[in-house]
């Protein structure tokens, strides 16, 4: 698949910088550079993925000092001819050469559409391109690296694999179907329902990644909960780091709910602070509490927080018990003395006022993530919502394929579910004629992608 026209962008940042990179992919890329580009080497000179130092000239005049670098097909980021332009960073002097090369012939690029090229070109499978994007949004240490893995291509070798798996189980059903009086040898049937329990199993394995895979993507939703005055909101600025809300010693401070997010040991926090929870008439405060209450049932993991120097409570408040949160009892206040009756309790212990106990707790939550089952070496495989419906899809049809051949149905039966995994298995790793899944992924991407 060859793109007949040339597209361009700015691939940095927008905003003042030392440099910016304007950057041009497709069968006119280098020839542009050449309308514009006057230095000691011309452009068709110019040796692949060197540096070349020039200026770019309009009608005369001088844009900018540049260096320029051209990329030969098929080695490239998108497999086309491609040119990068590091321009001085600047928001008017970018867009000025881009606006230079757009004048030249090329066409602005959509978000996405230098990956979306080099996916076209075979350069990538779909993971991969995927894999781009959660890199370049990555917000903690282990949703990089389970980016970079995916970038490799783990992924996608297993997706493949099981995709491999269904077409040899397919193969010997088609087998079958050249023979229409025979009933599939009951043999042969136990080896293929075999084939199919081993696929299944190949499938669930990575949909059971799905949860970790939304916790590295969007962080783990941590909501901060308990009585007013019992020190959350100094919970979540100790944990920030600086005074991002309000603490005063009058009860029912915190009104609406606060998000922000925090780095603990390498995973990405969306740490939440609520309004406190007790029997209340004000209306501005009950609000506030019925969105705390909204937030514990969105939460991956709940704090809950007390004051270690009161009564411990008769009924613990126990409303994750609601949602699906894990929770951590935090014992705060703990440099007031703790009361007797705490004696024995199963909490992390906590002084905000001194910033004491915060190993303790961080520990605790990282031992809560991802079910406790937290084994950071395992992370380095995550799927996306878009992977986990498509090998939802898959695993049903796997499971009608089986259902298929076990009530000894014609072999036409068989095939054509299983021609259902393929095409669900498929459009993961990528059908390049699948264009609505392919707009809908590339369209997230940002412009210069
Ligand atoms: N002695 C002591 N006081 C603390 C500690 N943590 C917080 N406080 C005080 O407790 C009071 C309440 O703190 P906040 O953080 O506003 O409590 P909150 O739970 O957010 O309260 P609401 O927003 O009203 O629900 C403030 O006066 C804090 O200074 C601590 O570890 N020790
Ligand atoms: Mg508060």
């Amino acid at each position: 698949m060859v793109s007949n026209d040339t597209i361009a962008a700015i691939s940095t940042a927008l905003g003042e910088g030392a440099v910016a990179v304007v950057r041009l992919s497709g069968p006119d890329a280098v020839a542009i550079l050449g309308r514009l580009f006057r230095g000691a080497c011309a452009v068709d000179g110019m040796e692949p993925r060197r540096q070349y130092f020039g200026v770019l000239e309009e009608e005369g005049r001088k844009l900018d000092e540049v260096l320029a670098c051209v990329y030969r097909r098929p080695r490239s980021y998108t497999g086309e001819d491609v040119v990068e332009i590091s321009c001085h960073g600047g928001v008017l002097l970018s867009r000025r050469v881009l606006e230079a090369v757009l004048a030249r012939g090329a066409r602005p690029a959509q978000p996405g559409e230098f990956t979306q090229r080099a996916f076209l070109e075979g350069r990538m499978d779909l993971t991969q391109a995927e894999a781009v994007m959660d890199l370049i949004a990555a917000q903690s240490d282990l949703a990089l690296r389970a980016a970079t893995e995916q970038l490799e291509g783990r992924l996608g070798e297993r997706l493949r694999a099981l995709k491999d798996g269904a077409l040899e189980v397919l193969a010997h059903v088609e087998a079958y179907i050249d023979f229409p009086d025979e009933d599939i040898d009951p043999d042969t049937g136990a080896q293929l329902l075999g084939r199919l329990d081993a696929l299944e199993h190949g499938c669930r394995e990575l949909l059971a990644t799905a949860g970790r895979g939304r916790l590295l993507r969007e962080g783990v939703r941590t909501v901060i909960f308990g009585e007013p005055n019992v020190g959350k909101s100094s919970l979540l600025n100790l944990l920030l780091g600086y005074e991002r809300a309000i603490v005063s010693a009058r009860p029912g401070t915190t009104r609406d709910v606060i998000e922000e997010a925090v780095h603990v040991r390498g995973y990405a926090l969306r740490l939440v602070d609520t309004a406190g929870l007790r029997e209340s008439e004000d209306e501005i405060e009950c609000e506030g509490m019925e969105r705390t209450r909204r937030q514990l049932e969105r939460a991956d993991l709940a704090l809950e927080v007390f004051d270690a120097s009161q009564p411990r409570p008769a009924v613990l408040s126990g409303e994750p018990q609601q949602g699906q949160a894990t929770r951590v009892c935090v014992l705060n206040k703990v440099d007031l003395g703790e009361h007797p009756s705490w004696a024995g309790a199963e909490a992390v212990r906590l002084s905000c006022l001194r910033g004491e106990g915060v190993g303790e707790l961080e520990a605790a939550i990282v031992g809560r993530i991802d079910g406790g089952r937290t084994v950071k070496s395992d992370w380095a495989l995550a799927i996306n919502a878009r992977h986990q419906a498509g090998l939802e899809k898959a695993t049903g049809f796997v499971d009608a394929a089986r259902g298929a051949l076990k009530s000894g149905l014609s072999a036409e039966f068989v095939a054509e579910e299983l021609r259902g995994v393929l095409e669900a298995l498929g459009d993961l790793v990528g059908r390049t004629d699948a264009e609505d899944v392919l707009g809908k992924i590339f369209s997230s991407f940002c412009i210069g992608k």
